[in-house]
C-alpha cells in the first residue's frame, strides 16, 4: 500500500473535540511538533466561533512548546497526564482550567492500557521511517509510543526528515502482558535488547502521513555554577567513598540520572572522579554531559527512554552513529523506568527536590503545598526501588529567603522510607539505617544552610519526644511564615509554644 501523505492542517483536522490524543516522545525529544500546532489553531478559531474543543492528552512525559504550549495558552487541553515543563501549561493547570493527572512515568502506559483514563481516539506519532507494511521508526525518545499506537483507532505519523534515519535499529520496542499474564521483564544488563527495533503496527490504522523538517525543541542548559558544581562534587566525593568502602561494588552500578542543571553538573563531576570507573547508564533522559563521557569513555553504556540532548549533540549522534550503536539503546517508559529492572539492576538513583524534610521526605512537585511546578516524572519509579537513591537539591532558594530543609515537606511525593542520600551544597546526609532522630539530626548538621540551622534545631526541641517528633502546629510554621512575611527565617516558634 501506499501512504496517504497530508498536510498538518490536514492531520489536525481529524482529531475532534473530546478525542484523547496519544504522542510519542518524553521531554521533547521525539515529540510530534506540526500536528499539535495545526490542532491549536483549530480550537482558537472554534472558541472564536463559541464551540467548545477540547482534547485530552497522553505522552510519555513533557513535550514542546508547540504541543503543550500552544495548546495550553488556547484552552484546548482538558486532560493531559503525566509529567510536564511548561510554563503556560503549569500557569493553566495551577488555575485549575486542566485535569492535570501526574502519575509515575513507568504506569502511563499500563494506564492507558488498563483503561484508566479512557480511550486513545488517535495516536500521532514523529517517526525517522514508516514502511508501508506499517513498520514505525521512532526518533530520539521511545515513550508510550508503542501502547497508544496499538490501542489507537487512527494514527497520523509524522515523518520528520530532521531526525537521521541512522536512528534505525537504536530503539528496543517491548510491550509487557498485562496481569495476570506478566512474566519477568528479561533485562538482566542494561545493554540487552529484548524487543524490535520499530513498532509494527497495522498500515490500515495509519490515516494519514505529514512530512515535516523541525527539529526537536529541545531546552539548552545554564551553565555551570558554582553551586550545582559544589553539588555534583559532593554527590561524585559521596559515591566514590561509598565504592572505597565495598558497599557499591567495584565494577560500580547502573546510574539513573534526572534532568537539569544539577544533574549534568553531577554527571560531569562523576566523570572527572577517576577513582571511579567508567559506568553505564540505565535511566529515562540522556543529556548532553552524559554523550560528552560517552565519547570520553568514561560511560560505556547508556540505556534510556529518550535523548534529551542539544539539538547540536543530537547532530553529532546521528554524526557518530557508528560510534553510538553499540552504546546507546532506547526504550519505551515504562521499561526504562521499570521498578522491577530498576531493582534488579541496582541502580544509584539521583533526582531533584524541591524541598525535604528533617526526615528525608520530598517534595519533587509542588510549590507552597499547592501549586503544581512540573511533575513526579520518573523519580519515584526509581527512588522506590534503587540500590541507593539520592536526592540532590540547592540548600535555599529565592536569595536564601526559602530552606529548602523543612520541619515538614508541605507536599509529599517520596517518603523517607525510600530516600537514602540527601545532598545539598553544604553536605551529605547518609540516612541509611537510621531512625527518624537520626535522620532529622543528619540532614540539619550536614544539609541546611547555616542560615536556617539553628531554626531547625530550634523546631527540634518544640517537637518533644516520638518516634518521629513535630510539633504539629508548627510543622509549617516556616512555610507560613513565607507567606506573611516572605521569608521563612521571620518564623517564631514561641508563637506555637503550649
Ligand atoms: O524558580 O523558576 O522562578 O527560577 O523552583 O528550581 O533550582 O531552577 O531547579 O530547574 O532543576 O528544577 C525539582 C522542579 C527542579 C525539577 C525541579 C524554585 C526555584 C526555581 C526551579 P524559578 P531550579 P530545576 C526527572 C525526574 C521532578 C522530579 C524529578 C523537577 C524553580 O528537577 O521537575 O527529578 N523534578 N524527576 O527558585 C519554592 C522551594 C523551591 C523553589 C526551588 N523550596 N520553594 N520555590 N524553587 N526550590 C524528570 C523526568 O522524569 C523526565
Amino acid at each position: 500500500m501506499s501512504f496517504n501523505f497530508i498536510s498538518a492542517a490536514e492531520a489536525a483536522s481529524l482529531v475532534k473535540h473530546g478525542y484523547n490524543i496519544g504522542l510519542s516522545g518524553f521531554t521533547p525529544a521525539g515529540t510530534p511538533k506540526a500536528v499539535t500546532a495545526e490542532i491549536a489553531k483549530i480550537a482558537e478559531e472554534e472558541h472564536a466561533k463559541g464551540n467548545p474543543f477540547q482534547i485530552g492528552i497522553f505522552t510519555g512525559a513533557s513535550t514542546g512548546d508547540s504541543c503543550d504550549g500552544v495548546l495550553s495558552r488556547v484552552k484546548a487541553i482538558r486532560y493531559r497526564a503525566p509529567y510536564t515543563t511548561n510554563k503556560d501549561f503549569r500557569t493553566a493547570v495551577n488555575n485549575g482550567e486542566i485535569a492535570y493527572n501526574d502519575i509515575h512515568l513507568s504506569q502511563m502506559a499500563q494506564e492507558v492500557r488498563y483503561g484508566f483514563m479512557g480511550k486513545v481516539n488517535v495516536a500521532i506519532i514523529e517517526a525517522c521511517e514508516v514502511t508501508a507494511d506499517g513498520k514505525i521508526y521512532l526518533t530520539a525518545a521511545g515513550g508510550i509510543a508503542p501502547t497508544v499506537c496499538r490501542l489507537a483507532d487512527q494514527i497520523i505519523v509524522e515523518l520528520n526528515s530532521a531526525h537521521s534515519k541512522n536512528m534505525m535499529g537504536m530503539h528496543d520496542v517491548y510491550e509487557p502482558l498485562d496481569p495476570p499474564y506478566r512474566r519477568e521483564i528479561p533485562i538482566y544488563k542494561p545493554s540487552d535488547r529484548i524487543g524490535l527495533p520499530y513498532i509494527q503496527v497495522d498500515p490500515k490504522k495509519i490515516i494519514g502521513v505529514v512530512e515535516v523538517n523541525k527539529p526537536d525543541e529541545a531546552r539548552s542548559f545554564a551553565a555551570a555554577d558554582p553551586l550545582t558544581d559544589k553539588i555534583g562534587q559532593n554527590v561524585a566525593d559521596f559515591l566514590a567513598a561509598d565504592m572505597k568502602r565495598g558497599v557499591i561494588p567495584s565494577t560500580f552500578l547502573p546510574l539513573q540520572s534526572g534532568v537539569g542543571n544539577i544533574a549534568n553538573a553531577v554527571l560531569g563531576a562523576l566523570g572527572r572522579d577517576k577513582t571511579i570507573p567508567a559506568f553505564e547508564m540505565y535511566t529515562e533522559v540522556i543529556q548532553d554531559s552524559v554523550i560528552a563521557l560517552m565519547r570520553e569513555g568514561r560511560i560505556k553504556f547508556g540505556s534510556t527512554c529518550s535523548l534529551t540532548v542539544t539539538n547540536d549533540c543530537l547532530q553529532g549522534i546521528y554524526d557518530d552513529i557508528d560510534f553510538f550503536r553499540d552504546k546507546l539503546i532506547l526504550r519505551p517508559s515504562e521499561i526504562s523506568n521499570n521498578p522491577e529492572v530498576v531493582r534488579r539492576l541496582g541502580l544509584i538513583s539521583i533526582n531533584t527536590a524541591i524541598e525535604a524534610d528533617i526526615y528525608g521526605n520530598i517534595n519533587s512537585t509542588h510549590i507552597g503545598g499547592t501549586k503544581m511546578m512540573n511533575g513526579i516524572g520518573g523519580s519515584g519509579d526509581f527512588t522506590r526501588n534503587a540500590f541507593i537513591s539520592i536526592f540532590t537539591c540547592p540548600s535555599v532558594a529565592k536569595d536564601g529567603k526559602i530552606s529548602s530543609i523543612v520541619p515538614m515537606v508541605s507536599h509529599q511525593d517520596h517518603s523517607e522510607h525510600s530516600v537514602n542520600i540527601l545532598i545539598t551544597e553544604q553536605g551529605v546526609a547518609d540516612l541509611r539505617g537510621k531512625s527518624p532522630v537520626e535522620r532529622a539530626q543528619a540532614i540539619i548538621e550536614n544539609c541546611a544552610h547555616p542560615d536556617y540551622k539553628e531554626i531547625l534545631w530550634d523546631y527540634m526541641k518544640l517537637s518533644g519526644k516520638g518516634q518521629t517528633p513535630h510539633c504539629v502546629q508548627a510543622a509549617l510554621g516556616m512555610h507560613a511564615a513565607l507567606n506573611r512575611t516572605g521569608d521563612m527565617k521571620n518564623v517564631n516558634w514561641a508563637d506555637f509554644a503550649k
